[in-house]
């Protein structure tokens, strides 16, 4: 038509931002027909929702890179510094419904779909999720990317492109079953390829000193092996503004097989060969929620992509005209997310020292003003460390560089503190006790200028606990950051009846300013506002009921209490304790059958790692306690149990919302953060939880009156560890306890079988490393003013709507402000629209 045509006077740039990129619903329709005939090229009356789903993602990738564009030649042209946050995962999510909220074409969209005969909801369904995470750390990496983009600062996450993410679950049986998660087969319409963007990445081999021009003595590697990685960039848009930045995720390949046959000598078998084995680098995602000890391929994954990342950096900082590497700390700063890729302190001195032949002082001053830390767990066993000697096969130069850190570091400790033998031994990059290792905890803080944990718990223990030498040595580099979650995907996409609410009732400021929902406290004792409330809940809860219903056959009743425990299975979160208490209200309703209960569902929901055995029989025990309850005429008027099969960002949109009581219920000191506990409570759920992570801080914000407490501290729990913790007089001094692990253990919940769930009996009676039994009693009494609280609906109602109100706190844009003021030092670049 002549009005999307070409006019003479316009760019091509501003032809392709008016006509063939619009925002308007026709311009949204013809971007659609478009990619339906020339990206997916099939016939009209071939066409199915999945082939409207990408000819929608690829018409909406069209607008983001407009953004794309005009914020890097922005933030290029002015100067300005970028965020590179360097994670091993992005749990990134359906990306087709966000992106359509950040552009504002939401309605839009639907409308060209409906004139296609398609439906937004539909559509949107068709997306497979990229899994590219285990849990809390890579949603923490998504929320902050999103974050970053609407607060207009410049940043490039960094990762690994997974060709399979975290596994899919399915439950038979009421066990956990792994299928792969092959989320491209059908293709990833969000990402561009850059095949021109890659890098070469050595490993194994050995390093040889020689003398360069100027005479002096210089180290190289020589790689025995040697990977390239290819760039996929995928657009991260901000919401509402013009802002678009990019996660780069790494793919490995084999080096081209001209430049192979220099290595083995023209061998083409070997060289297919070896282009199979150097694409496993990047094959899986590790399913662990903490690190599985020694393996090569996972050190390897790690190396892979922070060379490429750094080698990438290096590169714009070369393109930079008249910009020294000297000026690296002044353009970017780059987050270690954990320890994961803090081979990265070692890589960029190799980079700086053996390539650009920079002096070691001055390197090691570029690297530590670069670098900055966050610290995700104080769990002994998740603190990742690596056997030396494997370390030293995989990454030779790399030890070395270690070892001259560590020895200049060690100089200083001995300078701060003489004489200190067991200090130097504590705080050593390389551990000693039971085969040396490296220790990748210490390598990141020694090569960081700041130093951070996730909530303001777990920032105190890391400074009195695991890094408390490195505190005491350098108190000004450590700092609490509190995590946040984004309101854009777990509010207003979750949620969209309380997004109507909050709009009709505060006005839309409160999306990117959450601090705003506080407006809401006026209203929290308005019985108009109170039946809303409570209406849009039941609605969510009643679009949960059907998703339950859908994938387990279990029914329930949206009038119940929804008390929703959603998370990865692990002992320390306590999902047994849980069920401790389902099974106390069912030995209490078969006791006495003229017992009453106020009715409850309870929700499960979260994945254990392939290899925990534990876990897996955790899983296996709701299952069968849910089989037994949500069948027994006596019980099921008052409890059903559901466990949620395959739990990721793409359900727990659904459940979420539909939370009444949100279950956090970690021993005191062992959860860092948590950032489920936010997105609850941001949905109105009250939290009934332990004095762990960021609880801490949502019962000092919601206020206590609206939080249900119980449990020991932590400093409780060090306590009742250190004076000998008897797992089994808490048993003996508990009937009540007794009963309900001996009907565990007696096959009532699993067809009389006595072995199933021995194990988890056998290990709280035993062992209870993380104290299920010591708060079981504390547990029940906090659930007994739970249910009491819910027989009043108005006071309920008030507290839910306080919770809410007084969430914002708990949001990204938050934490990203705070990160940015205090560690990274960057600030907002608009980019004009
Ligand atoms: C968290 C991990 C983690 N802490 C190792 N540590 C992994 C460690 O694959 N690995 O090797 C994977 C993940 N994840 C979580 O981070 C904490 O447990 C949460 O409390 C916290 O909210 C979250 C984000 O900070």
């Amino acid at each position: 038509s002549s009005a999307s045509g070409p006019s003479s006077e316009s760019t091509p740039e501003q032809t392709r931002s008016h006509s063939r990129t619009g925002m308007d619903p026709d311009s949204i329709r013809r971007g659609i027909v478009d990619h339906l005939r020339y990206s997916i090229g099939r016939p009209a009356a071939t066409l199915r929702p999945e082939h409207y789903y990408r000819a929608l993602a690829l018409a909406v990738r069209d607008r983001m890179q407009d953004n794309r564009v005009a914020s890097t030649r922005t933030s290029l042209e002015l100067g300005h510094k970028v965020v590179c946050y360097f994670s091993a995962e992005f749990l990134m999510g359906p990306q087709l419904g966000v992106n359509l909220l950040d552009l504002g074409i939401e309605a839009a969209a639907a409308t060209a779909l409906a004139e296609l005969g398609q439906d937004l909801d539909e559509v949107l369904a068709c997306e497979e999720e990229p899994g590219l995470g285990n849990g809390g750390l890579g949603r923490l990496a998504a929320c902050y990317l999103d974050s970053l983009a609407t607060l207009e600062r410049p940043a490039i996450g960094y990762g690994i492109r997974y060709e399979y993410g975290i596994f899919d679950q399915e439950i038979r049986d009421g066990w956990q079953v792994e299928k792969t998660d092959n989320w491209l087969v059908a293709g990833n319409p969000w990402e561009i390829a850059k095949p021109d963007v890659s890098y070469r990445v050595g490993w194994r081999g050995y390093s040889e000193h020689y003398r360069d021009a100027g005479d002096v003595d210089r180290v190289r590697w020589v790689p025995g092996r040697v990977l390239r990685g290819v760039a996929y960039d995928t657009p991260v848009q901000g919401y509402d503004v013009r802002t678009c930045n990019v996660l780069t995720l790494w793919s490995a390949h084999a080096v081209d097989s001209f430049a192979l046959a220099a290595f083995n000598t023209g061998d083409y078998y070997k060289a297919v060969e070896d282009e199979v084995n150097s694409e496993t680098v990047t094959k899986v995602l590790y399913p662990n929620d903490e690190p599985e000890a020694g393996k090569r391929l996972r050190l390897l994954q790690q190396y892979f992509f922070v060379s490429c990342s750094l080698q990438h950096i290096l590169h714009i900082l070369d393109d930079l005209a008249g910009t020294s590497v000297r000026a690296l700390p002044e353009r970017f700063a780059v987050q270690l997310n954990d320890t994961h890729p803090s081979i990265a302190v070692a890589e960029l001195m190799r980079l700086l020292v053996d390539e650009r032949r920079l002096d070691w002082d001055e390197a090691w001053a570029i690297t530590v003003a670069t670098f900055g830390y966050t610290n995700h767990t104080l769990l002994p066993e998740a603190l990742e460390t690596w056997p030396l000697a494997m370390f030293d096969e995989s990454l030779p130069r790399h030890l070395e560089i270690i070892y001259e850190i560590n020895r200049r570091f060690l100089d200083e400790v001995r300078a701060a503190f003489p004489g200190d033998e067991a200090r130097l031994r504590r705080m050593s990059l390389i551990g000693e006790e039971g085969g040396k290792t490296v220790r990748m905890a210490h390598l990141a803080t020694v090569g960081s200028h700041a130093i951070n944990g996730v909530a303001a718990l777990h920032t105190e223990l890391l400074e009195h606990s695991v890094l408390a030498d490195f505190y005491q040595l350098w108190p000004e580099r450590f700092g609490n950051k509190t995590n946040g979650v984004t309101p854009r995907r777990f509010l207003a996409r979750a949620n969209p009846g309380l997004r109507e609410l909050l709009d009709a009732t505060i006005g839309p400021g409160w999306l990117t300013d959450l601090d705003r929902l506080r407006e809401l406290e006026p209203f929290a004792d308005d019985p108009t506002f109170q039946r809303q409330w409570r209406e849009v809940k039941r609605g969510n809860k009643a679009r949960l009921a059907r998703y339950v219903h859908e994938h387990t056959g279990i029914e329930l009743n949206p009038d119940w209490l929804f008390d929703i425990q959603v998370k990865r299975i692990h002992e320390y979160k306590r999902q047994h304790l849980n069920v401790l208490h389902i099974v106390t209200l069912y030995h209490r309703l078969k006791q006495d059958p003229d017992a009453t209960i106020a009715p409850r569902a309870f929700v499960f929901g979260g994945k254990a790692a392939p290899g925990y055995f534990l876990a897996k029989r955790i899983i296996k025990l709701i299952n069968a306690v849910g089989e037994r309850v949500n069948n027994d005429p006596d019980v099921n008027r008052f409890l059903r149990v559901a466990f949620v099969p395959n739990f990721n960002v793409q359900n727990a949109e659904l459940i979420y919302p539909a939370a009444d009581l949100s279950e956090q219920i970690s021993t005191a000191g062992k959860e860092a953060s948590g950032t489920g506990n936010m997105k609850f409570m941001m949905n109105g759920a009250l939290t009934i939880g332990t004095l762990d992570g960021a609880n801490v801080e949502i019962r000092d914000e919601a206020g206590p009156e609206n939080f249900f407490l119980f449990g020991r501290t932590a400093d409780e729990v060090e306590q009742i560890k250190r004076d000998g913790y008897r797992p089994a007089d808490y048993v003996d001094g508990n009937p009540e306890l007794a009963a309900v692990l001996g009907l565990i253990g007696d096959g009532t919940f699993t067809h009389g079988d006595t072995e199933v769930l021995r194990p988890v009996v056998d290990n709280l009676y035993r062992d209870d490393p993380f104290l299920v039994l010591a708060d079981y009693a504390a547990y029940l009494e906090a659930q007994e003013r739970v249910s009491a609280a819910w027989a009043d609906s108005a006071g309920w109602t008030r507290m839910s709507i306080y919770n809410s109100a007084r969430s914002g706190k708990f949001s990204s844009d938050r934490a990203i402000a705070e990160y940015c003021d205090d560690i990274w030092d960057v600030g907002p670049v608009p980019v004009p629209k």
